[in-house]
């Protein structure tokens, strides 16, 4: 059976993987991919998605534009990180994809309420922003969809913040909304994502690819490799979103342990910190659950097998 998903992101170098990920791999199929600022603008972000489905070959998936800002706070984007296109290294093409006129919120909606129950995952790899006012305006979605794997947050460590991570502290608001409403969602944070580390052997085995696509996340990687070490010193990059679609692929790729999230909202120092309760073992009442430990090789061989597959 495949994975139906809808990827929500902000690409992004990462958010590129990871719709690539989910394009090559037979295991899932995207439902839609709906864009949120974050990473860079809106019109940047959404620009670089379209160019992603164009390298890749992407067809018939509604691609729409979301939320152009946080439900609260002023835009931050990451620069330092990806950029002034959002995903500079590659030349970007010009898309010959068409952008969804729909609103991404709608596109989330609508693709939800027309599948059947249990049908579709929702795969956030940016701000909550969508995914929060989609909640607002249809409340039944939260009992419609099988379940919400999201790549963001943290319980040990942050990265805009010593203890909040980019995507949940840019709209905690929203992120507030998501972490607490009733389905079953699985926090893939930095804990995770910072053991998914673009190694010298995974660059080597993504060379021997002969394909436009794989050179295109090659170059990807190489201005990733760079602003990680000028950034947060990082020797080899942590190559965080599609770690939140290889969960969906294989539950086998990472340890998931059920422990109480919320997002903390008024701390001075702890804004969008996704606090996790760890005291006792959680109930079964607990929908929510934290990723702590990847199959680095599984996982890179995961990806190197989705790029092999698009030609
Ligand atoms: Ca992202």
């Amino acid at each position: 059976m495949t994975r139906k998903i809808i990827l929500d992101c902000d690409p992004g170098h990462d958010d590129a993987i990871a719709i690539l990920l989910a394009h090559g791999n037979p295991e899932i199929e995207l439902a839609a991919i709906t864009t949120v600022h974050g990473n860079q603008t809106i019109e940047k972000v959404t620009r670089n998605a379209l160019a992603v489905a164009t390298v890749a070959g992407i067809t018939g998936v509604p691609i729409a534009a979301g939320a152009n800002r946080p439900l609260v706070r002023e835009s931050e984007v990451a620069e330092s990180i990806h950029g002034d296109s959002g995903m500079d290294g590659p030349t970007l093409p010009d898309p010959t994809v068409e952008l969804d006129p729909r609103h991404a919120v709608d596109v989330i909606i609508d693709t939800i309420m027309q599948s059947e129950p249990g049908e579709i995952t929702l795969v956030p790899t940016g701000a909550l922003t969508n995914i929060a006012l989609a909640v607002r305006k249809e409340p039944a979605i939260v009992s419609r969809v099988r379940e919400v794997v999201l790549m963001g947050g943290g319980y040990h460590v942050g990265n805009w913040s010593s203890t909040a991570e980019f995507n949940i502290v840019i709209d905690p608001e929203a992120a507030h909304i998501v972490f607490n409403e009733p389905w079953k969602l699985t926090m893939v944070g930095l804990d995770l994502t910072h053991q998914a580390l673009a190694t010298p052997d995974v660059v080597k085995a993504i060379s021997e690819i002969d394909s436009v696509p794989a050179k295109f996340v090659l170059d990807l990687l190489e201005f990733f490799t760079e602003s990680y070490r000028k950034a947060q010193g990082f020797e080899f990059p942590p190559v965080h979103d599609p770690c939140a679609v290889a969960l969906v692929i294989d539950p086998s790729v990472m340890k998931v342990v059920r422990v109480p999230l919320d997002i903390e909202l008024t701390g001075t120092l702890t804004l969008g910190m996704t606090v996790a309760d760890f005291r006792f073992p959680a109930g079964e009442d607990c929908t929510t659950h934290a990723a702590t430990d990847l199959d680095h090789p599984k996982f890179w061989g995961l990806v190197v097998d989705a790029l092999k597959r698009i030609p």
